[in-house]
């Protein structure tokens, strides 16, 4: 017996959106929309739909409308992620009410770093049909299945959504992200995504090779989120990584994995096997100043591997050079001796360190300032020279420092709307002084021209 198969075109999609995030002026980098990429390959490798991608750094207002001229009619849902700050909240309103405009639009969907926190303030927006809390790779999926006619809306992991005037609420979603596959980089047009990075390398490319982290600093998302950490493993990884160097004749590889070496061990077989294959690509990631004093409990040479296999460069969070305000307010479990002599390291190694601070926590003395610029001093020192950058607290929901902010007189938003144009780069708090500002702003010195870096770091 022959089956009549729906032709390919007529197939059901789930279009997935990346609103436009507007960064500082001057920044040079293009990021991937890693989190729908994360959604896109569980999605297709359930087979049930297609998807397309949709990433507003890439692309204008007037490529969205023909964007949906060509795949509404097709469309189960629309999915929208957001983060808090950066006006993506704004660009993210301004799309759906275009989409909306538009007869018979299917569900629209939000999710993302800011709907992971404030889940049921996004749901109660006009235009946000439905929120999905934690992880999309194991919520679209059931949502997709339920629009599709199997399911009940309330079994899916994380929904948020109100009905006649009630909330409706889907059982947790909880934020433990399995083993990550390889991305469906075909969904994307990865050529627009290679720049020349003057602390990498000419053709860099970005990666997201695990979700979460494990430590527990006061100020950060990832520990309000709690996501249980999970990865690539280094093998398929590498492997990945060749292909794409391959097709794409890449040099460079910036990993913006919340803590790329939050297992040692991983990160050493990922060095060994990059360096094994003789790809000859520089690459970057973050690194939490523990990692490395584990890595030495554990006598793992961390760092010699980093450096043998073309690592140009680790960022760090310090935070902060006063060991009050790293053990009572950051809690980053480490003490500024330590953090100095992990630079110190690092710069040993021949690795352009990246080194960023932050003032303007609730509670903090001048004094305490001070000791962070007189920390930022002594590692500017060092050579390879390395970067230095100092952040302004920013209270982010859900995070432990954002009730102490409120507590100091911080006012936060109280919808999704409010949030649309809260800007993380400007000061925020009122105890923080113009002084406080300028001074932040005058310390930060990052490398900008494209071969900078480069030229200082040993080969
Ligand atoms: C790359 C990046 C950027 C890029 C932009 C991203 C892009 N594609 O263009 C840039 C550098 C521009 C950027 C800027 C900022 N960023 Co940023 N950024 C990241 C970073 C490092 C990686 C994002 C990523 O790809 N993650 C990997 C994916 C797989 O995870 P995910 O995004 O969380 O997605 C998962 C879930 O959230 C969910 N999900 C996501 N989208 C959707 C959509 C739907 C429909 C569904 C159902 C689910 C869902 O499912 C995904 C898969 O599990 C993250 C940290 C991190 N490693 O996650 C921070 C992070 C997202 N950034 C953050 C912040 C705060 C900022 C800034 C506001 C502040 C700053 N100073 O950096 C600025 C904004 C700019 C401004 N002017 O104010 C916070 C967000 C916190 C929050 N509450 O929103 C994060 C989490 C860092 C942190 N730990 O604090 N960022
Ligand atoms: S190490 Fe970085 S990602 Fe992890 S909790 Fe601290 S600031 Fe957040």
């Amino acid at each position: 017996m022959t089956m009549l198969l729906p032709s390919p075109s007529r197939r059901r999609l789930v279009i997935l959106a990346y609103p436009r995030v507007e960064h500082e002026k001057d920044y040079l980098y293009h990021w991937m929309p890693f989190s729908l990429l994360t959604i896109a390959q569980r999605l297709l490798a359930d087979g049930d739909v297609d998807v397309v991608i949709f990433d507003g750094n890439q692309r204008t207002a007037q490529e969205w409308t023909a964007f949906l001229d060509e795949h509404l009619d097709r469309a189960v849902c629309v999915g929208v992620s957001i983060m808090t700050g950066g006006g993506q909240i704004r660009h993210a309103l301004q799309m759906v009410r275009e989409a909306k405009l538009r007869p018979g639009c299917p569900p629209v969907v939000f999710g993302g770093p800011h709907v992971n926190v404030l889940g049921e303030q996004t749901a109660a927006h006009d235009l946000v049909d439905m929120a999905l809390v934690g992880p999309g790779q194991r919520s679209m999926p059931e949502l997709v299945r339920c629009l599709l006619g199997s399911g009940r809306l309330e079994q899916v992991p994380g929904l948020l959504m109100t009905r006649g005037g009630q909330l409706v609420k889907g059982p947790a979603n909880t934020p433990k992200t399995e083993m990550m596959a390889r991305y469906p980089w075909q969904l994307l047009n990865v050529q627009e995504y290679v720049r020349d990075d003057p602390t990498v390398a000419p053709r860099t490319l970005n990666y997201v090779s695990s979700q979460g982290c494990v430590y527990k600093c006061q100020f950060c998302y990832e520990l309000t989120y709690q996501r249980a950490w999970s990865s690539m493993p280094a093998d398929p990884l590498v492997q990945d990584i060749a292909e794409l160097v391959e097709a794409y004749d890449l040099s460079g590889v910036k990993f913006y994995d919340a803590d790329f070496f939050v297992q040692p061990r991983r990160a050493v077989d990922f060095c060994q096997a990059l360096a094994a294959r003789q790809l000859d690509v520089a690459w970057a990631a973050s690194i939490n100043p523990n990692d490395v004093l584990r890595s030495r409990k554990q006598r793992l040479d961390l760092l010699g591997s980093i450096a043998a296999s073309g690592c140009r460069r680790l960022l760090m969070g310090i935070e902060s050079g006063s060991d009050r305000v790293l053990r009572d307010i950051v809690r980053k479990e480490i003490t500024r001796e330590q953090a100095y002599d992990v630079a110190a390291d690092i710069a040993a190694h021949g690795i352009l360190g990246c080194y960023t601070f932050i003032v303007g926590f609730p509670g903090e003395t001048d004094a305490e300032v001070d000791e962070t610029y007189d920390l930022l001093t002594a590692i500017s020192q060092l050579t390879p020279r390395p970067e230095t950058r100092v952040h302004l607290f920013g209270p982010f929901p859900g995070t432990p420092l954002f009730d102490d902010a409120l507590r100091y007189g911080f006012e936060a938003p109280q919808t999704l709307e409010g949030w649309a144009d809260f800007d993380y780069y400007d000061s925020q708090t009122p105890w923080t002084s113009a002084a406080t500002v300028a001074r932040a702003r005058a310390h930060t010195r990052l490398v900008k021209q494209p071969g900078a870096a480069r030229a200082e770091v040993p080969a």
